[in-house]
């Protein structure tokens, strides 16, 4: 059993609990559910290699999780989860991804009119059933209408964290095969886009009916939908589709560009191709008259004959990429080693799901200088905010362990929210009393445009505040962004030397690629952090450091490239 597949079932557990009303257990599961999530390792492997006591060791898990997980990973089956489930409808998590559905309003509409489904819900809101219930009206119908739409959508394409993993694995399954010198993941997931819609493999092999036999009989394929001779199509459990294309070593790299798109720089590059009197396609640049061979051996060649430097996958969109190689101007991208230090974690003192202690040791692992313990502020009761004078002793406990910690700074802050008057929820004195405070909206999302510009807009005047979190609030294909003028927003954090934060966290990518660029280019500092929920969320950072790549950022744009001696320019309450 993967991961994601222990969660599930952990996560319908919490939607399920909480629908019979009960307390405090909903989170537990939750909790426990993202940390077997974001875990490194498989939950199966742990629980093979150390039974129940094993699965204590992970965080968030207690002895009644890991009683429930013990039996799931054992039997493949979980007693306590049938029985909830034989009482509400079975289609419940696909429902709680309805933005503005929770486990209450499902079970009024399983109960009132017998929905189960997200099928079952469009047809009620289509026929205009939804409106007269108790708490709902027409305005309701009409967003649960749009969320239906967003759900549907999300399904046809799986986030980059989700399908990054996989593709990993994949590429090192095919790799070691001995009749295989190379495979590479192209398409979609090697420019790192927020989200895939399939795989696309090259693999370089003298015995192509070999590949396509091993590959349409791996055992985590559910369906085969094509089978040739060096082209299969597989759809994987997981839900992801993976084309697989066995080519040869000198056509490799043309296969590789052609393959990695995206479609507009492969359509400009086809016709820069032409002008120079050759041919491109998936085999090699060719001359136009004869069909001699020219490049395609690597992607270098290719782009080389062409006259041009090879641009990062990342930014292949034609967005002007195309002209910066031809003229050798290409921006040297912010590289995946390059961050010193994570600015926005929780631990188990807000929604976190490990300790101070855990957080830090990970980010010591991860070769950082530095960490800011970031936890929730007082009106998050959901997210366990804390009270000002329970924050203050916070701030202190995390002091007297930063003393006694080395080989890392920990810095004492917090995320404070911003609430819907643009006032902080925090004073000024304690604000005063943390070495970083990451500034986020929260709650209210829908207000008016205007209304959300100068309630952000109007926090950034905070002198308190060093870092606008996820800038836009929006979650991928869950959540919109609100509405707001991000160019106002934008300009308020310049003006007042405020760094916009990339948000790391795999359904948040916020700021997205293209507002990256746009604040890049208005002046704007950036810092990349994970908004890490356990220590092995610290992991996710790639994921925006990719964003940012694929935002053209470089070293000298991101603040938390710097050494700790450096950050003191930038935030002001650091003192090294
Ligand atoms: P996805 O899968 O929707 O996330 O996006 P991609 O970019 O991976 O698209 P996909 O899987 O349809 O095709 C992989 C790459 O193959 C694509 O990025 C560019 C190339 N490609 C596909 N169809 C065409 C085409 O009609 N013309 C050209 N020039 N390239 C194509
Ligand atoms: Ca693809
Ligand atoms: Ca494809
Ligand atoms: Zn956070």
């Amino acid at each position: 059993m993967k991961n994601s597949e222990a969660a599930k079932v952990l996560y319908d557990i919490a939607d399920l609990l909480e629908m019979q009303g009960v307390d405090f257990k909903p989170q537990a599961y939750r909790k426990a559910a993202r940390s077997v999530e974001e875990l490194s390792e498989d939950v199966a492997e742990i629980h093979r290699k150390g039974g129940k006591e094993g699965l204590k060791q992970i965080a968030g898990i207690g002895e009644g999780i890991a009683e429930k997980l013990d039996e799931l990973l054992g039997t493949g089956k979980l007693k306590y989860y049938d029985e909830l489930k034989k009482k509400f409808p079975a289609h419940i998590s696909e429902l709680m991804e309805v933005p503005g559905l929770g486990p209450k309003r499902i079970k009024l509409l399983h109960e009132k009119l017998g929905i189960k489904s997200l099928g079952d819900l469009e047809k009620a809101a289509k026929s205009h059933r939804i409106a007269s219930l108790p708490g709902l009206g027409e305005k309701a119908e009409e967003d649960l209408l749009k969320g239906i739409g967003l759900v549907k959508k999300g399904k046809e394409r799986m986030l980059l964290g989700l399908a990054l993993p996989i593709a990993r694995e994949l590429e090192s399954r095919l790799g070691s095969l001995k009749f295989v010198s190379r495979a590479v993941v192209a398409g979609s997931l090697r420019r790192r886009q927020e989200t895939v819609g399939d795989l696309d493999i090259l693999v370089v092999s003298y015995k192509p009916k070999e590949v396509m036999d091993f590959f349409t009989s791996m055992k985590d394929v559910q369906r085969i939908l094509a089978k040739g001779e060096t082209k299969s199509s597989v759809l994987l459990r997981s839900g992801l589709q993976v084309d697989v294309r066995v080519v040869e070593e000198k056509s490799f790299g043309a296969a590789l560009q052609y393959f990695s798109g995206d479609i507009q720089h492969n359509v400009k590059l086809r016709e820069i191709a032409i002008r120079k009197d050759f041919k491109l396609n998936e085999y090699g640049l060719f001359a136009r008259k004869g069909s001699k061979y020219i490049a395609g051996k690597t992607e270098e060649e290719v782009y080389k004959a062409l006259g041009m430097d090879c641009p990062e996958p990342e930014i292949r969109a034609d967005r002007g990429e195309i002209e910066a190689a031809a003229r050798h101007k290409l921006p040297k991208l912010i590289g995946y080693g390059s961050i010193k230090g994570d600015l926005h974690a929780h631990t188990t003192k807000s929604d976190g799901a490990d300790g101070l202690d855990e957080m830090v040791s990970a980010a010591k692992k991860m070769g950082y200088e530095y960490i800011a313990i970031t936890d929730h502020s007082v009106s998050e009761r959901i997210a366990s905010g804390l009270k000002e004078e329970d924050m203050e002793k916070w701030l202190k406990e995390i002091r007297e362990f930063a003393k006694k910690t080395n080989g890392i700074r920990v810095l004492a802050g917090s995320e404070v929210s911003i609430k819907a008057s643009g006032e902080l929820d925090y004073s000024d004195d304690i604000l005063k009393k943390m070495d970083i405070v990451v500034a986020s909206v929260h709650s209210r999302f829908k207000s008016s445009r205007d209304e959300m510009t100068r309630r952000i807009v109007n926090a950034l005047g905070s002198k308190y505040i060093d870092i606008l979190g996820h800038p836009t609030g929006r979650l991928i294909s869950r959540r919109e962004p609100y509405e707001a003028d991000m160019k106002a927003v934008i300009k308020a954090a310049v003006d007042n030397n405020i760094c916009l934060e990339i948000n790391s966290q795999p359904d948040r990518l916020d700021l997205k690629d293209t507002h990256v660029r746009e604040a890049k280019e208005m002046g704007a500092k950036f810092v990349i952090n994970t908004d890490a929920h356990s220590a092995a969320g610290l992991n996710y950072m790639e994921l925006g450091i990719a964003t940012a790549r694929r935002g053209w950022l470089g070293e000298k744009d991101v603040v938390s490239t710097l050494p700790l001696e450096e950050l003191p320019k930038y935030f002001r309450k650091i003192r090294v």
